[in-house]
C-alpha cells in the first residue's frame, strides 16, 4: 500500500511540472489596436518557452492568421477566416505570420520560442514577405528588433 502511494505521489508531482512549465499565451486579432494602428495583432512581438500554446483570437472578425516562416522541424498551420487557431510551439527559434487578407497593412506578427538561433534566415524571409506590403515592412522590422 505504501509504494502505490508514493508512486501516485510521485505521478502527479511530475503532472504538475509539465501543466506548470507550459503556458498558454493569447494574441487577438483586431481591426484597431491599441496604439491606434488599424489591423493588427495584440501583442504582435511576445516570447515564449518551448512547449508552450498560443491561442489566436478572432476579437474582431474577418481576420485569419497563417505561419510564413518557421524553424526547421516546427509545423504550418492556417487558420480560416474569423476563427480561433490554437498553435503549441515545439520548436525554439523565430516563426513569422500573417493575416493573408491585411498582410499589405502590416498585419504580421513575430513570435520568438527560446533562443532565436534562425534569426538571420527569419530576417531573409521577412524581407521576401513584405517587398510590395503598403505597411508590412515597417511593423515587420520593428516587431523583429525586439528579438534578443
Ligand atoms: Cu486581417
Amino acid at each position: 500500500m505504501r509504494k502505490i502511494v508514493s508512486g501516485l505521489a510521485l505521478t502527479s508531482a511530475l503532472m504538475f511540472t509539465v501543466s506548470a512549465n507550459a503556458a498558454e499565451h493569447v494574441i487577438k486579432m483586431l481591426d484597431t489596436g491599441e496604439d491606434g494602428n488599424i489591423m493588427v495583432f495584440e501583442p504582435a512581438f511576445i516570447k515564449v518557452n518551448k512547449g508552450d500554446t498560443i491561442k489566436f483570437v478572432s476579437t474582431d472578425i474577418g481576420h485569419n492568421n497563417i505561419s510564413r516562416f518557421i524553424p526547421e522541424g516546427a509545423k504550418n498551420w492556417k487558420g480560416e477566416v474569423s476563427h480561433d487557431v490554437t498553435v503549441t510551439v515545439d520548436q525554439e527559434g523565430v516563426y513569422l505570420y500573417e493575416c493573408d487578407l491585411h498582410k499589405f497593412l502590416g498585419m504580421v506578427g513575430v513570435i520568438q520560442v527560446g533562443e532565436a538561433s534562425n534569426l538571420a534566415e527569419a530576417k531573409v524571409a521577412a524581407d521576401k514577405l513584405t517587398a510590395g506590403m503598403a505597411m508590412g515592412a515597417e511593423r515587420m522590422n520593428k516587431y523583429l528588433a525586439k528579438v534578443k
